[in-house]
C-alpha cells in the first residue's frame, strides 16, 4: 500500500510528506521496505543514497547477544563496541563459512537485489525490468557457487542439494531476535519435512518440482490459456525462472505456482510447522536473514540444479558461437597478489534500541569479522587483427579447479562452478592492446556504503554528492575474491572477450551502466549484454577442444592465498 502511494507521488512534497505521515502509522518494517523500494524505483529517488540497513535495522543483522548487551549499554547509559562472533560453535562444522552467510554487506546485497527486482512488480509502476527472471537465477547461480567455493577453501564438501522426501541435514539455531515480535525459531538436525498449515503440503511441493521438469523435458511452459512458449533458446531460462519464482511475470502461476517463494516459507515454519506455539516467521523468510541459515544454499542449490538441467539441455556453443574473428587474446595475468584475509569492521546500532525526546544519545557498536582482499589488476594483451578499431567484450571468470577430495573437475563440470569476477566493454586498437582493469572497478561490486551518520554529517553539510553510492545491489568490492587457502588455493582464470559490436545493446562502448550491472542489471535500463548472463561458461562442454581452439579465450592457472595473520 505505502509503496503504490509513493510510486504514484509525481512531486517531491507528496513523497516526502507521505513517508513522513507513513512512518508514525505504520509498522517499521512494513515502512522501511516500501520506503527503499520506491525510492530505488521512483524517478523523485535520482540521487539519494539510502543509509546501509544494518545500521537501520541492526536486529536483522546481529545476534541476539549484542541486542542485550546494547540494551543494557543503554541502560545504564555506557557506550560500547561489542564483538559479534558467527552464530554456533565449531562443534557445527557450518560455522566455518558462516562468514558469508552471515556478511552484512552480503545481506545488504541480496535484500537489495530484491528490492531492485521485487517479485511482485507490476510493469504499470514503471515499465519492464528487463530480464528479471535471468537476473534472479545469474544472482541465485553465483551466491550459490560462491559459497561453495567458500566451503572447498574451509575443507568442506560443497553443497548437497535439498530433497524434499529427505530429512534436513543441518539444523539451526539462529541467535536472532525480532525488534518486535521474540526469538527467530530454530529447527534441530535431521528433521523431515512436515506440511505447513496454511502454506502448503510437502506433496504440493513435489508436484510443482516435477510440473517444472516436464517443462523442461518438453522444451516448453505452457501458458493459462494452454498457450507453448518455447524455452529451447537464449530466453528460455528468463521464462523460467519467471515460473519457479515465482514472479507477476509468471505466465501460468495457477499451475506452476510458486515453487522458490513457497519453498522459503516451508524451510521457515519447520520449526512450527502447525502454529501450535506461535512462533514468530523463521530467518527464511526474510531476505535480509535467510542466508543465514545453511539452508538456504541448499534451496538454491536445489533451484541451480533445475536450472542447470535446463541449461544443459541446450546445444552446446560452437567454435562460431564463441569466436570473435582477428582478435587474440596473447596473454592473461594478475597485477599484484590473489591474497584475502579478514578484517575489523565497526557498525552502528543505535537504531537497535528505543530512545525517546530527552533520553541522551549512547555510542553503540558491532565490530565484525569481514572477508577483503588485496588490491589487484587483471591484465591482458589482446591482438586485434582487424585493421580497424572493434569493441571487446570482456568477461572474465574465476574457477576452483579441485573439489574436497582434490579430485580435479573435469571442463563442463568446472565450468558449472565458475564465479564471475568482471564484465566490461573496451574499444581495440588495430594492433597490440594492453588492457588493465583494476579489481575495485569490476561490474559485480560495489564499493562500502557510507555509514548513515556520515551520510547525515553530509546531507547536514547542505552539499551531497555521492553518484557511486546510489546502487546497493551488487557484492563488496571487498568480497569479490573468494577466500584462498594459506598455501593457495587453485583456479582457472578465464578471460573471454567477444564482439561487443554484437553483445553490446547500449552504443556506448566505455560506459560503465550504473557501474553494478553484472549481477543487478543497469538500474532502469535494457541489460547492456545480449549474450545469456554466464555466457560463455553456462553450457554443457562436451568437447574442451571448441574453447581451446578458439583464439579470443584464455584459461590460465592462479592461486589465491589467505593471509590468516591478520587477526
Ligand atoms: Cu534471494
Amino acid at each position: 500500500m505505502l509503496f503504490e502511494v509513493l510510486i504514484q507521488c509525481k512531486e517531491w512534497d507528496c513523497a516526502v510528506k507521505n513517508a513522513a505521515y507513513w512512518r508514525e502509522h505504520m509498522n517499521e518494517g512494513e515502512f522501511v521496505y516500501a520506503l527503499y523500494t520506491a525510492v530505488i524505483h521512483s524517478d523523485l529517488g535520482h540521487g539519494i543514497v539510502l543509509p546501509p540497513l544494518y545500521e537501520v535495522t541492526p536486529h536483522l543483522f546481529t545476534n541476539s547477544e549484542i541486542i542485550q548487551k546494547a540494551y543494557t549499554a543503554k541502560m545504564t547509559n555506557t557506550p560500547g563496541t561489542f564483538e559479534m562472533e558467527f552464530t554456533g560453535t565449531k562443534k557445527n562444522k557450518e560455522q566455518r563459512v558462516a562468514y558469508f552467510g552471515e556478511d552484512i554487506g552480503m545481506n545488504v546485497h541480496h535484500v537489495t537485489w530484491h528490492m531492485d527486482f521485487p517479485f511482485w512488480w507490476e510493469d504499470r509502476y514503471g515499465g519492464h525490468l528487463d530480464r528479471k527472471g535471468e537476473l534472479f537465477f545469474w544472482v541465485h547461480h553465483q551466491l550459490t557457487v560462491r559459497f561453495d567455493s567458500e566451503r572447498l577453501s574451509n575443507y568442506l564438501d560443497m553443497v548437497d542439494e535439498l530433497q524434499w522426501d529427505k530429512p534436513i541435514e543441518e539444523g539451526f539455531a539462529p541467535h536472532t531476535i525480532y525488534k518486535y515480535g521474540g526469538e527467530f525459531p530454530a529447527r534441530p538436525d535431521h528433521i523431515h519435512f512436515e506440511d505447513v498449515d496454511g502454506v502448503a503440503r510437502v506433496r504440493d511441493m513435489i508436484i510443482m518440482e516435477s510440473r517444472i521438469h516436464d517443462a523442461i523435458g518438453h522444451g516448453y511452459i505452457t501458458d493459462k490459456d494452454g498457450k507453448v512458449i518455447n524455452i529451447m533458446n537464449d530466453q528460455g531460462i528468463d521464462k523460467l525462472r519467471d515460473i519457479i519464482e515465482s514472479s507477476v511475470y509468471s505466465p501460468n502461476v495457477q499451475y506452476y505456482g510458486a515453487l522458490h517463494n513457497t519453498a522459503h516459507i516451508m524451510l521457515g515454519r519447520q520449526g512450527d510447522p502447525h502454529g501450535k506455539y506461535n512462533m514468530p516467521p523463521g530467518v527464511m523468510e526474510h531476505f535480509e536473514t535467510a542466508t543465514r541459515d545453511p539452508t538456504f544454499f541448499r534451496l538454491h542449490k536445489y533451484m541451480d540444479n533445475i536450472f542447470k538441467e535446463h541449461k544443459y539441455s541446450l546445444p552446446p556453443y560452437t567454435h562460431e558461437d564463441l569466436d570473435f574473428p582477428g582478435v587474440n587474446v596473447d596473454s592473461l595475468s594478475i597485477d599484484g597478489e590473489l591474497k584475502t584475509y579478514f578484517e575489523d569492521y565497526e557498525f552502528d546500532l543505535r537504531n537497535a534500541v528505543d530512545s525517546a525526546e530527552g533520553i541522551p544519545t549512547v555510542d553503540l557498536k558491532a565490530s565484525v569479522h569481514r572477508l577483503n582482499h588485496d588490491d589487484f589488476s587483471f591484465v591482458a594483451d589482446v591482438n586485434n587483427n582487424n585493421g580497424k578499431e572493434v569493441v571487446g567484450t570482456f568477461r572474465i571468470y574465476l574457477c576452483p579447479r579441485f573439489d574436497n577430495n582434490g579430485e580435479r573437475f573435469d571442463f563442463t563440470n568446472g565450468s558449472w562452478h565458475c564465479i564471475e569476477m568482471d564484465k566490461f566493454w573496451k574499444t581495440l586498437s588495430p594492433g597490440g592492446n594492453h588492457v588493465v582493469r583494476k579489481s575495485r572497478d569490476s561490474s559485480v561490486t560495489v564499493p562500502d556504503v557510507p555509514s548513515f551518520q556520515s551520510l547525515i554529517d553530509a546531507a547536514d553539510s547542505g552539499s551531497f554528492s555521492m553518484p557511486e553510492f546510489e546502487r546497493s545491489c551488487g557484492i563488496p568490492n571487498r568480497m569479490l575474491l573468494p577466500k584462498g587457502k594459506k598455501n593457495g588455493m587453485d583456479f582457472a582464470l578465464i578471460l573471454a572477450v567477444t564482439d561487443g559490436s554484437y553483445d553490446l545493446t547500449h552504443s556506448d562502448a566505455e560506459s560503465e551502466h550504473g557501474g553494478t550491472h553484472a549481477q543487478c542489471g543497469a538500474h532502469g535500463e535494457t541489460y547492456p549484454d545480449k549474450r545469456p548472463m554466464g555466457f560463455p561458461v553456462d553450457r554443457h562442454i562436451p568437447d574442451r577442444r571448441v574453447y581451446d581452439e578458439t583464439t579470443n579465450i584464455k584459461l590460465v592457472h592462479v592461486k589465491v592465498y589467505h593471509d590468516d595473520s591478520h587477526h
